[in-house]
């Protein structure tokens, strides 16, 4: 076939093109090759880099797996008399173990979710030494109100813990019973075990006190970088790798990073997003696809990896969501991990990964030998 000039022109635009996006893409998604991207805290630990490189390293092997509260309860069992409902479907537990540390803040034995915090400590410590990867999500009760995280009715909350607000002691005082529960992560030679910390979670949103429509973006970021820098510089914690992570509700960058408070304060990017109960596969997977190109878009920005901080399928009920709807979108986005949130003993239909008879367990078995989908054995 013939082609004219112009055509043969367009034809090399449109090449040039291609390969200028695969080359920006192959950026993002490799982590090693962008320049300046060490950690945030500039005294984090040899521990800290290597498993921040590490986590890096493993994107360009796939993406790692993770389930919020794995080892503390599943559906029908809670510890000490059971374990992993992910162990339970295919013999392998998530490469990502989350735990949530609201409630510590108040002094109490067990977090929001009933889960006790010395066996929170336990788990983290036995599965970081099998080269499993922990992480933290904060959902604190409301310093003014003693309410909990989604007690959003008293305006100001953000602005009365930060310096000269009337309830900065008190924010101290919290820091300081998180970091008493950070500085006990040892490993078996003392040395402490890095962690990934992914405070106020969800503040595009407005439903927890530090939400949009509850604080400005300066006071958001005056509180992020003031959490930082009282954990790394007045507690001299230095295993903390920083997850700034958004709900799933923007729509280009510039809306992403709107309260983000800086590449110095700031080490993994993400957000949280859930199939919706009323949402067909398709919508899922053309949304989610969107917003991790945006991410990722922010990602080259910022020069930081990104992760899906929070996923999942309410129920799963579909039979194949896992290789049909989740692995597609997710097989080449270069993302870091996606942590499915938790199946809850205490709450009937809410649990996000399967359990042995549920209707995606087949499926969930075919998704895990995929080779580009990590978990804990994939990580030694
Ligand atoms: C939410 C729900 C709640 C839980 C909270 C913190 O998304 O799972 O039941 O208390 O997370 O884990």
């Amino acid at each position: 076939m013939q082609l004219d000039f112009n055509t043969k022109s367009h034809i090399m635009r449109h090449l040039f093109f291609m390969l200028f996006s695969a080359s920006l893409l192959l950026i993002s998604c490799n982590g090693k090759s962008l320049p300046g991207n060490s950690l945030a805290d500039p005294k984090a630990t040899e521990e800290t880099k290597a498993l921040y490189n590490k986590m890096k390293l493993m994107s360009e092997k796939g993406i790692m797996i993770g389930h919020q509260d794995d080892l503390a309860y599943g559906i029908g069992w809670i510890a000490p008399n059971g374990k992993s409902d992910v162990y339970k479907v295919c013999s392998d537990y998530p490469a990502v173990f989350g735990w949530d540390l609201g409630h510590l803040e108040m002094g109490l034995d067990h977090n929001l979710d009933s889960v006790p915090f010395a066996d929170i400590l336990k788990y983290s410590t036995e599965m970081s030494a099998k080269s499993g990867i922990i992480t933290y999500s904060w959902h604190l009760n409301n310093p003014i109100t003693g309410g909990d995280s989604w007690d959003v009715k008293t305006p100001g909350v953000v602005a009365s813990i930060l310096p000269n607000g009337i309830n900065n002691a008190k924010y101290n005082i919290w820091l300081d019973q998180l970091a008493s529960f950070f500085s006990k992560l040892k490993d078996n030679q003392g040395k402490a075990i890095p962690v990934l910390f992914r405070p106020f979670h969800e503040h595009t949103g407005s439903w927890f006190w530090w939400g949009k429509d509850h604080c400005t973006p300066e006071e958001y970021k005056n509180l992020w970088v003031y959490t930082f820098d009282y954990l790394t510089k007045t507690k001299n914690l230095h295993n903390l790798i920083f997850v700034f992570s958004t709900a799933g509700d923007f729509q280009d960058a510039e809306q992403y990073s709107e309260r983000y408070p800086g590449d110095n304060y700031v080490d993994i990017i993400g957000f949280d997003y859930y199939q919706g109960p009323k949402q067909s596969n398709e919508e899922f997977r053309k949304t989610i696809s969107e917003r991790i190109k945006t991410l990722q878009e922010y990602a080259t920005i910022s020069k930081k990896p990104a992760a899906l901080t929070e996923i999942g399928y309410e129920t799963i009920p579909d039979s194949v969501w896992w290789t049909q709807s989740f692995y597609p979108v997710v097989k080449e986005s270069g993302l870091l991990y996606a942590l499915f949130w938790r199946n809850a003993f205490n709450r009937p239909n809410h649990f996000y990964m399967p359990y042995p008879g549920q209707i995606s367990e087949q499926d969930f078995k075919k998704f895990y030998s995929l080779p580009s989908t990590l978990f804990l054995s994939d990580l030694n």
